[in-house]
């Protein structure tokens, strides 16, 4: 891992949202070794305080912070106890429900999506742009999915949101150049983590495993994480804009090659 891009002198700070689990908790792993503070932010306090110890114990500044991303007041009340100090944050936190037709899908469940996976980035990138700006370099990335970039077949509700994602992200890198902060987009495509394909089938292993089913090597978090932390640590003047990754055996949202 290279050097972090914040003030000289200071220990630099980075907010990971969905930091409980998956790509969000791997992400602070790599944040907290390349040098950072790191503020894990995610609404099961269990998972944070359990990775904020384990990272603590690895000689690195971790604290966890239980919150909702969807909740406007708790971000708010987040970023006012950081008290300025905010050089990266990484909105991670997002994910999907269901993979029904359009024709099917519970207009609930494409709200929830909505709410967490753009809603959620909204609040927590307007809590923290002023002290990222402050912070002289500071960097905004938005973890979106290759789902923000096309479509497939019951994928409506996560398409429509990670697309909704990925405009914010563009938007906002056009609004504010000329201020010191760089907008960057990270757009995964199959990841097998412990819980992505499982919150989406609501609990059915033997459906979410079926995801992955054959596929030599899908992504890890890790590999996830190793990319973000790559884009982070770039030198600020360097903005990846949008980086696209994906197992080697997927080549699109709908080809995947499964066996041997
Ligand atoms: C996850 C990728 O293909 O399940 O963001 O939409 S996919």
């Amino acid at each position: 891992m290279t050097t972090t891009t914040a003030v000289p002198g200071a220990t630099p700070t980075a907010v990971v949202t969905g930091a409980g689990s998956g790509i969000g908790a791997a992400t602070a792993r790599e944040l907290a070794a390349a040098g950072y503070r790191v503020m894990l932010a995610a609404r099961r306090a269990e998972r944070i305080e359990a990775l904020a110890g384990e990272l603590r114990a690895a000689g690195h500044a971790a604290e966890a912070h239980a919150l909702d991303v969807t909740d406007r007041a708790a971000v708010d009340a987040f970023a006012s106890a950081l008290q300025g100090r905010c050089d990266v944050l990484v909105n991670n936190a997002g994910g999907a429900l269901g993979l029904d037709p359009v024709a099917e899908g519970d207009p609930a469940d494409w709200r929830a999506m909505y709410e967490v996976n753009v809603i959620g980035v909204l609040h927590m990138t307007q809590a923290l742009l002023p002290a990222l700006a402050a912070s002289g370099a500071g960097t905004v990335v938005v973890v979106t999915s290759t789902a923000g970039h096309g479509t497939y077949e019951g994928g409506g509700g996560y398409v429509a949101a990670k697309h909704g994602a990925h405009v914010l992200a563009e938007t906002l890198r056009l609004e504010i150049v000329g201020q010191p902060v760089r907008v960057i987009e990270v757009a995964p495509g199959m990841v097998r983590t412990e819980e992505f394909s499982l919150t989406r089938f609501r609990g059915d292993a033997e459906r979410a495993a079926k995801v992955y089913e054959g596929v030599a090597a899908p992504l890890t978090a890790e590999d996830v994480a190793d990319t973000i932390a790559w884009a982070v640590t770039r030198p600020p003047h360097v903005n990846v804009d949008l980086l696209v990754v994906r197992p080697r055996a997927q080549a699109s949202n709908t080809k995947v090659h499964r066996g041997g």
